[in-house]
């Protein structure tokens, strides 16, 4: 379904007044007003195909209505979120789970609303049932050196679907781990994913990328052979420039300091970009925000900080996406809420008064830099991102005219009520 601007344009209208008394109210203490509102315009968070539908857990899966069917409606459902909030310009699509067989038409589709092609993501996590060696006991890193040359030629193949689309990168998530002890010689482990990530390297395009994404546990228990950042970060360097780390937050152990992460991966010039979500525990894929928003606004904080530093284009100079999976909520909402989120972690971060954190970090003022830090995290920059979305032609609150324009019932009405998409 299409969203009619009228539509939005007739909600913000009536939402107009009470929106600009709070724009006043937060703007006059905002130094360099006009940079943060374009920063805020400018700013884009892809959107993952896999998350369009509602996601299951190993428990079980409750299907709500209306989900997209195919990768087409999957599209239409990012031209709708992006209608309504002018920040979800793109859409990275996970091969095999959303093949686009006829990428001209696609290509097309996505461009009529204003849709671009973010990385393209590999899966050697499962086995397809075309498939000739099985992923059991890992992919690029396997014992078996059959079954590494099929995860990377399955590697290749996704390159060539992007490749297709315009994407210039290839996102590599691997589950190759192991789940008891003795049952991985982790040195050989790591060096077969190193050769076989080599093989992927050299097939990229001249203006590609390869982001290795890192995460601790799950669905190996013991070890993962890309387990940490230190790992991601040994491959990257030892494959070369278009190699880097994709941080997602949810690959974590509790507590670990991901700002501090993101700071010297960023120093290094090794940040690839960002899955954001939310977690409590471990990769729960919740709503960017929900359960951490301190964090988040605490790693954007070091992004505008590290990417300043190195004269880097905020909007475009990193791979920002959504990475959720929702058992509960409408996967559409979660999507809306999570841009949000991320949007407003980025302009708190935007209005640190730095050169004063620069100051008090000098003086050793302990107590100044914290005041100076939640100075930012506790104003209240809502009307800022409202204010950015209204200027690129979004709804003022895209949550609320998602629902009053009942977008849902109509998908539904559209597509059914028993409908299952594609992914986890
Ligand atoms: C993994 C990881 C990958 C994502 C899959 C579906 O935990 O976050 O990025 O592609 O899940
Ligand atoms: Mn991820
Ligand atoms: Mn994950």
């Amino acid at each position: 379904m299409n969203i009619d601007q009228f539509k939005i344009d007739e909600l913000n209208h009536n939402e107009l007044t009470d929106h600009k008394r709070k724009l006043e109210f937060v703007s006059a203490d905002i130094p360099g007003l006009n940079d943060v509102m374009s920063k805020l315009q400018a700013f884009n968070i892809a959107i993952p195909s896999w998350a369009l539908g509602t996601g299951g857990t190993r428990f079980g899966r409750f299907s709500g209505g209306g989900e997209p069917r195919s990768l087409e409606e999957k599209i239409e459902d990012v031209g709708v979120i992006n209608a309504l909030n002018k920040s979800s310009n793109s859409i990275s699509l996970h091969i095999p789970w959303d093949i686009p067989d006829n990428a001209t038409a696609i290509k097309a589709l996505a461009a009529q609303r204003g849709l671009h092609f973010d990385a393209v993501n590999s899966n050697t996590f499962q086995d397809q049932a075309d498939q000739k060696l099985s992923y059991k006991y890992g992919s690029l890193h396997h014992v078996d050196k059959e079954v590494r040359k099929q995860a990377i030629q399955h590697n290749i193949e996704v390159i060539k679907y992007g490749v297709q689309l315009n994407s210039k990168a290839l996102s590599v998530w691997l589950s190759d781990g192991s789940n008891f002890p003795g049952q991985l010689n982790f040195r050989k482990a790591f060096q077969n994913t190193l050769e076989s990530l080599q093989e992927i390297y050299s097939a990229l395009p001249d203006d590609w990328k390869v982001w290795i994404e890192y995460k601790p546990f799950e669905p190996n228990f013991y070890s993962t052979t890309i387990g940490d950042w230190g790992q991601s970060l040994l491959l990257a360097n030892k494959l070369g420039k278009k190699a880097s780390t994709l941080v997602d937050l949810g690959h974590h152990l509790p507590n670990t300091n991901i700002e501090q992460i993101v700071s010297l991966l960023l120093m290094e010039g090794k940040l690839a970009g960002f899955h954001f979500n939310d977690s409590k525990y471990g990769d729960d894929d919740l709503t960017v925000g929900s359960i951490n928003p301190y964090q988040l606004f605490l790693i954007f904080n070091e992004l505008v900080e590290g990417m300043d530093a190195r004269d880097m284009t905020h909007a475009t100079d990193i791979g920002w996406m959504i990475d959720a999976s929702h058992n509960v909520k409408d996967p559409i909402e979660d999507l809306l809420q999570s841009v949000q989120a991320i949007k407003i972690a980025y302009a708190q971060a935007l209005i640190v008064d730095k050169a004063a954190l620069t100051a008090a970090q000098q003086n050793n003022d302990v107590t100044l830099a914290q005041e100076i830090l939640q100075e930012a995290y506790r104003t209240d920059v809502r009307p800022l991102v409202a204010e950015a979305s209204l200027l690129s032609g979004g709804a003022l609150n895209p949550v609320g005219a998602y629902r009053k324009l009942q977008v849902r019932d109509n998908l539904i009405k559209e597509r059914g009520s028993k409908t299952v998409a594609t992914g986890l």
